[in-house]
């Protein structure tokens, strides 16, 4: 039963929430998923309080995700901002907590068992931006303070085919080129690295033969030497012997901070290829976004010792205070925290640092997407938002420090209803593009 306060009006007290669909170039990025659409699809909120002040988020795009929003707008319109987040509890720990839940088979929000986790946490971003920016307080100093006013994150590498994203009139220059050999990527990565002052790398694997995969992280620790952490994420594209024979491979270059990402699915070929590795005296950790999803898949893991590094992501952990408890959780049994991300603007990219400000136990540089897109899509007013030494700096401003640029948004609307696409769909892409005959097997190789 909603507890709304809405006799007595409060100055958070919701009037309007707003949702927009919007749409931004993408590079034709390859993973184990298929091929990246032409545009990236995000969902943005707009709750604006009765004095006026607006809370902002950026979350998954496209149809389901904008459904389950407005599904909430009866209890967000009339609540105020403050208590919301706890009338709304019973939606942070979605739904079932086995395998199904994991996101091994579907691309990043698309999978309805994490629904309302995902939507909780669109709404406790927008609320907590409301009430720092009525309250004059950066988010991060909201949620228990901020640990660091700087937040480092690591290139993000995708081998890619030729093209910058967007169609027709609003094809985009191809930044990177077409990167699908461990020269290019080597390339890649240092014009990524000089651009943004990155200091550590994540590889995304899945795409080429594993001994390319290898050569390529190879060719990157002979760029960078072997004080750089480099990581590689097949997305669950290798049998547990692969991901044994790439362990083994890599067993220097993922030494100093690296770790194998997903290498392979489900928690008992993860735990058996630590075993395995460890025995081998190869200390390399097992990292996941998709094993670990939730709350309810730590006790196994725990148990099993599958996934030594979480990958937290507020968005579908069920925002940002769950992911700071997530971070006590790995602190207390041993664990690693990462940070995931997906294609994603600058909304996102502020509230992945005031979580990441404010959670103690992070110990490994974040994930963004960010340097794929385009200054052309950027959504918050005064541009891009800048990546310096790979830092984003978390200031004083309030709430998540930006505001909405409501021209480029209605841009980001209008792309959005021109194009066709209303879910991620990398295998159709691959399908279009690459090989008609194209399924996502798993494990591939
Ligand atoms: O953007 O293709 C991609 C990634 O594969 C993304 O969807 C993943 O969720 O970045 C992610 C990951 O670390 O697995
Ligand atoms: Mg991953």
């Amino acid at each position: 039963m909603s507890r709304q306060n809405t006799d007595s009006k409060t100055p958070m007290q919701i009037k309007d929430l707003r949702i927009h669909s919007i749409a931004m170039a993408d590079p034709p990025l390859r993973s184990s998923y298929g091929l990246h659409q032409p545009y990236a699809l995000r969902n943005v909120v707009e709750i604006e309080s009765i004095d006026g002040i607006t809370g902002i988020a950026e979350t998954y795009g496209g149809d389901n995700p904008r459904a389950a929003l407005e599904n909430l707008r009866g209890q967000i319109v009339g609540a105020d901002a403050m208590r919301l987040l706890g009338d709304l509890q019973p939606l942070v720990h979605g739904e079932g907590g086995g395998s199904e839940r994991s996101q091994v088979n579907l691309v990043p929000g698309e999978n309805p068992l994490d629904t309302s986790a995902r939507t909780y946490a669109a709404v406790e971003t927008a609320c907590l931006d409301l009430v720092g920016k009525s309250v004059g307080k950066p988010v991060c100093d909201l949620i228990g303070g901020r640990v660091r006013d700087k937040v480092s994150f690591s290139a993000y590498l995708f081998y890619k085919h030729g093209g910058g994203g967007g169609e027709g009139a609003d094809a985009r220059p191809d930044e990177y080129g077409e990167c699908l050999t461990p020269e290019s990527m080597v390339r890649q990565a240092r014009q990524m690295a000089d651009q943004y002052g990155f200091q550590s790398i994540k590889l995304k694997a899945g795409v080429l033969d594993p001994g390319q995969e290898v050569e390529t992280l190879r060719q990157l620790r002979q760029e960078f030497g072997g004080e750089f952490p480099l990581r590689i994420d097949p997305n669950s594209a290798w049998k547990l012997e692969t991901s044994l024979e790439v362990g083994r491979a890599l067993k220097e270059e993922l030494s100093n901070g690296g770790y194998l990402e997903d290498p392979c699915a489900g928690l008992d070929d993860l735990a058996t290829l630590r075993q395995q590795l460890l025995s081998e005296g190869i200390d390399t950790p097992n990292a996941s976004n998709v094993a670990v999803t939730s709350f309810a898949h730590l006790p196994e893991n725990l148990h099993k010792d599958a996934v030594q590094v979480i990958l937290c992501d507020h968005h579908y952990w069920s925002g940002m205070r769950q992911v700071q408890h997530l971070g006590k959780i790995c602190q207390v049994f041993g664990m690693g925290l990462s940070m995931h991300s997906n294609s994603h603007l600058g909304v996102s990219l502020m509230a992945m640092s005031h979580v990441a400000a404010a959670t103690p136990h992070l110990t490994y540089d974040c994930d963004t997407h960010y340097p794929w897109q385009s200054a052309d899509d950027e959504i918050v007013e005064g541009g891009r938002v800048p990546i310096v030494g790979g830092c984003i700096e978390v200031t004083d401003k309030p709430g998540l420090g930006v505001t909405l640029d409501h021209d480029q948004l209605a841009r980001g609307r209008e792309r959005y209803d021109k194009c066709p696409y209303r879910k991620r769909d990398d295998t159709a892409q691959m399908r279009k593009h690459v090989d008609p005959a194209w399924e996502r097997i798993l494990p591939r190789w």
